[in-house]
């Protein structure tokens, strides 16, 4: 019986001996993160090697199950695998395969030195830098979609509100009307009628042109609302548009008779609507608004609220009413875009502003109305007394 003679073919291109990742002599990797495999072959062997691993200077790596490949000449290629964590204290390291046996003769190395690409990210550096990204997006997302719809349900409720709304329903208080007129009044080109159909638009969710509008063909013609006009917003609540003075300089006579009008169409509420953006007419107005508030409130018994139109131009120049203003209080003022016939997209929190101003302006028409009832009521009285006063004796 013959014995095996120990042989090693060399099968080309590969020399004798163990060789990393199909690469001969001083070998070199590089690698993404510091989590790898490594694989050492030894070709064409009988009687089989031992093969070992391990990073320079230090014990061994545990193996992974090795790979055996037969060949018809009857001699193996045996690989052994390794997962290796390379430590943090540097960016490269050398390994060493070792292989013993008789196909080696005695003993063979081969070593390759392995580099953490710098910036390069492990898979699962990778996965994170994936799936984060898409995480934060999901959860935005998420959030933008729960805030869209409370906006959305907010604004609802406002419609609701104001198309149920009938003046002293949530009041203790017994009013003198069950309709509330609040009237729109400043200097032509301001943005009246444009905030009366911004209104309706936040209220009923479809723009229409209610009141007319000045365009670049009616401005010839100067003032676009000529008289006094209703638009009905509900039952309950009528918006009045009015005719525009020429400049914050003319007499406020004109202003005065539309406010108060006659008793059935009395305005309730007088919101004054101005355009801020140019210096002349913020000078005019500030000096208006520092007499003309007081004056109304003294004739006509009503406090007034204020509309500022064009907030984006108004914002994009850092003017603030808020600021220009300061005699006014804020819960008094609305700055505001209107929409207009070339820009009505609708823009739930522009809508939502809109009615919580409207409400406002109800709340405000409710005061004056009580305080209108009460003067009323005093005068009915004081007139009882005089009467009673002077009536003949005997006829008490
Ligand atoms: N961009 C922008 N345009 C506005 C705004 N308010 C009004 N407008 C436009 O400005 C012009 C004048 O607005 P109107 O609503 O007609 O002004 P008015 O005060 O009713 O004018 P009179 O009836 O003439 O007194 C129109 O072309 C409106 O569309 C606003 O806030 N932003
Ligand atoms: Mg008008």
């Amino acid at each position: 019986m013959s014995q095996d003679k120990p042989i090693h073919k060399v099968i080309p291109p590969y020399e004798n001996g163990p060789t990393f990742d199909k690469c001969q002599g001083d070998c070199t990797k590089e690698v993404n993160g510091r989590e790898f495999q490594l694989s050492c072959t030894v070709h064409g062997t009988k009687p089989n090697v031992t093969i070992s691993l391990k990073a320079a200077g230090k014990s061994d790596i545990t193996l992974l199950p090795a790979s055996f490949e037969t060949r018809e000449d009857g001699t193996s290629d045996q690989t052994v695998y390794a997962n290796v964590s390379m430590s943090s204290d540097s960016n490269s390291e050398a390994y060493t395969c070792n292989a013993r046996g008789e196909a080696v003769q005695g003993m063979a190395n081969a070593t390759i030195t392995v580099t953490v690409k710098s910036g390069g990210l492990s898979v699962g550096a990778i996965v994170a830098v994936i799936a984060i990204p898409l995480i934060v997006l999901g959860l935005v997302c998420f959030l933008v979609f729960k805030l869209t719809r409370k906006k959305r349900e907010s604004l609802e409720k406002l419609r609701t509100q104001i198309r149920t709304y009938k003046p002293g329903d949530a009041t203790e208080s017994e009013l003198s009307v069950n309709k509330v007129n609040l009237g729109l009044f400043g200097v032509m080109s301001t943005g009246k009628s444009a905030f009366i159909n911004s209104v309706m638009f936040a209220l009923t969710g479809e723009y229409h042109k209610h009141a007319d509008e000045t365009t670049d063909d009616l401005m010839a013609d100067g003032i676009v609302t000529k008289e006094k006009t209703p638009y009905h917003l509900t039952s309950h609540i009528t918006l009045f548009d009015n005719r525009g003075l020429q400049t914050y300089l003319d007499d406020t006579t004109q202003y005065m008779d539309q406010m108060r009008y006659n008793v059935s169409e009395r305005i309730h509420c007088p919101i004054h609507v101005a355009d801020a953006r140019g210096e002349t007419a913020t000078n005019d107005l500030n000096g208006f608004l520092i007499k003309f508030p007081e004056e109304v409130e003294k004739l006509c018994g009503v406090k007034m609220k204020y509309v500022f139109t064009h907030k984006t131009d108004m914002e994009s120049n850092g003017r603030d009413p808020r600021k220009l203003f300061q005699r006014i209080p804020e819960e008094d003022m609305i700055l505001v875009e209107n929409y207009t016939h070339e820009n009505h997209e609708e823009d739930v929190e522009r809508s939502t502003e809109l009615l919580k101003f409207i409400l406002s302006c109800l709340e405000r028409a409710k005061c004056n109305i009580e305080s209108m009832d009460r003067k009323e009521k005093e005068r009915k009285e004081e007139q009882l007394r005089k009467d009673m006063q002077f009536a003949p004796a005997g006829i008490h």
